[in-house]
């Protein structure tokens, strides 16, 4: 499964492996390999474009990292990138209603995928009924029986001669006894009306949760404008891919969750029932690139990174240093870690003295909050008035209320906020910190 595309991207890493440093050329020159194979991988040129333009911005953003090789590095941002290209916010299974209908053309997998889906729903605890409307194709609705009870899960009684409203309603008074109520359908070799409107009626009666289009891997790209079609008439939610274990380019899974706007909910990799990926954006970047070692390497250094420039945020907080700059990258940092306080268990030795913080002197709350308007303040600063907030007169704080959009009052405010959080910094840093304290 996705062993080309695999075998590409480790070429174009090989290549940067010698290399010292990740330079923009060595990026352009990655990134034309990185194009070559997605597109070789059958990935839509579209999603292609998105792709290489997502692992431009980040490689620009990417800080350097000691001992990491650009080879790693740049493993570490494709990897990035695919989990994101994969991902979708609706990527979990909806249960909410727990009607599910799987449609799609004819051999695509749909049956097989229903009982994937049945075999999944039964592995966390549900109670599970496969119910078949295909009335069309002769033992159709024995196929799906016969599946049923090879995973021991309950299948709707078959009884011939039925028309698809008649099975529905058999399903749907027994219901109620079940977590999961799975319709399959028909399918048939091209898209026509007929079906079409079947479908749109199947629905109506049913008003399923999850609408699954399934598509055969080997389809390619086709399957985008056939599942576009289906998802004209109902309202699909998510897409199943079926052969994934004949299908070594990938393309097909990157090109449908992007082109489609849907996530990819369940992935047939055999036959048999059992042989059946939920899909998790994160183990399928990973199966592609199959470097997760390397990408956790990385991650961590770039952790070591954020810690030594919390470090030397320390140091400057122990000499008593601390501009409107330093109040700026702290007001960022509180508000990704919460409060004040988190900061100051940074310094060592400091709990008896924060325990005689006055409740309320520093919410933390309010701090979160006006978050964006104190760094839109911030940055209407010019650099000489942020590291010495003394020369801030009154014409001064007006243009800068202007160009921050908010008041000459919240300009005041802050500056109040950092006056105090100034006051009590000097205050801790005429204090002794056992082992860390300023060396000067
Ligand atoms: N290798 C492999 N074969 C699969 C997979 N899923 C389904 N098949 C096979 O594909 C063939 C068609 O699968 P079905 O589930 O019957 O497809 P369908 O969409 O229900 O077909 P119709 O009901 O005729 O439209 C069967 O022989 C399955 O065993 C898969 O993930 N991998
Ligand atoms: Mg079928």
């Amino acid at each position: 499964m996705f062993d080309s595309l695999a075998q590409r991207f480790s070429q174009v890493f090989s290549r940067l492996r010698g290399k010292g440093a990740l330079s923009e050329a060595e990026v352009e020159q990655s990134l034309r390999e990185i194009r070559i194979a997605l597109l070789e991988a059958d990935v839509a040129l579209a999603v292609v474009k998105d792709f290489v333009q997502g692992v431009r911005e980040k490689a620009v953003g990417e800080k350097l990292i000691k001992n990491i090789r650009p080879d790693q590095l740049m493993i570490k941002i494709v990897h990035q990138q695919l989990v994101e290209s994969l991902s979708h916010p609706l990527q979990d299974l909806n249960l909410k209603n727990k009607i599910f209908l799987l449609v799609g053309l004819q051999a695509s997998g749909k049956t097989t995928m229903c009982a994937k889906l049945a075999y999944l729903l039964k592995e966390q605890g549900k109670k599970v009924l496969l119910v078949s409307l295909d009335i069309y194709r002769p033992a159709a609705r024995q196929q799906l029986e016969i599946l049923s009870k090879s995973i021991q899960v309950d299948s709707l009684e078959i009884i011939s001669d039925q028309s698809v409203n008649q099975i529905i309603q058999q399903a749907l008074q027994i219901s109620k006894n079940y977590d999961a109520v799975i319709f399959d359908t028909a399918g048939r070799v091209h898209l026509d009306d007929q079906m079409m409107k079947e479908l749109v009626g199947v629905q109506k009666t049913i008003q399923a949760g999850e609408i699954l289009f399934v598509a055969d891997a080997l389809m390619g790209q086709s399957a985008v404008e056939i599942a576009k079609a289906f998802k004209e008439v109902v309202p699909v939610s998510g897409i199943c891919l079926s052969r994934i274990d004949a299908e070594s380019r990938a393309g097909v899974a990157l090109s449908v969750r992007k082109a489609l706007d849907l996530p990819i909910k369940l992935m047939g990799v055999g036959e048999k029932p059992d042989q059946v990926l939920q899909f998790d954006p994160q183990r399928i970047a990973g199966r592609i690139l199959d470097q997760g070692d390397v990408v956790e390497l990385v991650e961590k250094a770039a952790k070591v990174i954020d810690e030594k420039e919390q470090q030397r945020q320390l140091v400057r907080l122990q000499k008593g240093i601390f501009t409107l700059e330093d109040l700026a990258l702290q007001l960022g940092s509180l508000n990704k870690m919460g409060g004040i306080k988190s900061v100051l268990n940074l310094l060592p030795g400091i709990g008896q003295v924060k325990s005689q913080l006055k409740e309320g002197e520093f919410d933390e709350k309010v701090a979160g909050a006006s978050f964006k308007k104190e760094m839109a303040i911030i940055s209407s600063m010019t650099v000489k008035e942020r590291r010495s907030p003394a020369i801030l007169n009154g014409s001064r704080k007006q243009r800068i209320a202007r160009g921050s959009g908010t008041s000459v009052q919240a300009v005041n405010q802050l500056l109040q906020k950092y006056e105090q959080m100034h006051k009590m910094i000097k205050q801790f840093s005429k204090m002794k910190f056992p082992g860390v304290g300023p060396k000067n």
